[in-house]
């Protein structure tokens, strides 16, 4: 697909699949750099502000909020990812990421990664991420110089609609930011919240004629999707986990 048609894709639906662009190389160095993040929450019982542990029931971000234990050991995502594995920095710099797949699809700006995750899923227990904006949750100011972000998620295992691939509202990035209801997220040193809830939007109210895309992807390939745009990602009910890295960029204002 030519840069133009990638642009025209990315524009008209809010996400295009880069295709391969994390396989080789680059894959084993992500699955190496995943395992690393995994092996640093061995030991623990309780979710931090970065490594958050999936847990039964409500699943891992409600666990979180309210003080609870997860699963010990068993992690539902990593925030700061580059933060405590720095190799992936180097790995979105070896791919070009930024200057051969990221600016050229969204015109030219400056961009830059503000954050790195890991979503982990994992089998059978690794909770649904309801539907959200990412841009719902930008910090306060952002937008002063910032006018989006945009993510490239990169899958580790095959992402499939049984163990919880991304899901997208094809179009939904035009429509603005829809109210997201649920709790503020909270960090570790404010009071725990007993009645958490993880923000999202009820699509089936605001959007009921919505027609979601499941956007299964191979080891490697890679989705890019508008900071905009209404996703999430369902429960696992397979037996495989569904593990991915995602570089989240800051667009710059500064051009069209
Ligand atoms: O991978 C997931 O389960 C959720 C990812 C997501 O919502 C995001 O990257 O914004």
């Amino acid at each position: 697909m030519t840069a133009t048609s990638l642009r025209t894709e990315f524009e008209t639906d809010g996400f295009v699949v880069l295709e391969d662009v994390g396989a080789g190389e680059a894959l084993d160095r992500l699955k190496r750099a995943a395992a690393h993040l995994e092996d640093m929450a061995r030991d623990q019982t309780h979710s931090t502000d970065d490594f958050i542990l999936e847990a039964a029931g409500p699943g891992g971000w409600v666990a979180w909020q309210r003080g609870d234990s997860g699963i010990p050991g068993l992690l539902r995502s990593v925030s700061n990812a580059h933060v405590h594995e720095p190799d992936l920095l180097r790995v979105a710099e070896d791919i070009q990421l930024a200057d051969r797949h990221v600016r050229p699809v969204v015109g030219g700006s400056e961009v830059s990664i503000i954050n790195v995750f890991l979503w982990a899923k994992p089998a059978k227990v690794g909770s649904e991420k309801p539907w959200h904006q990412d841009m719902a949750f930008a910090p306060p100011g952002f937008t002063d110089n910032h006018r989006n972000v945009v993510t490239v998620w990169c899958a580790l295992d095959p992402a499939t609609p049984e163990n919880g691939c991304l899901e997208f509202v094809p179009g939904s990035h035009t429509l603005g930011v829809f109210p997201h209801v649920g709790s503020e997220e909270r960090t570790g040193d404010q009071p725990r919240v007993e009645q958490a809830e993880e923000p999202h939007v009820p699509l089936d109210q605001v959007l009921p004629d919505s027609k979601p895309v499941p956007v299964p992807l191979r080891p490697g390939s890679a989705v890019m999707f508008d900071g905009m745009i209404l996703h999430r990602s369902a429960t696992n009910t397979a037996t495989t986990p569904r593990r991915a890295i995602s570089f989240v960029f800051a667009v710059g204002r500064d051009q069209g």
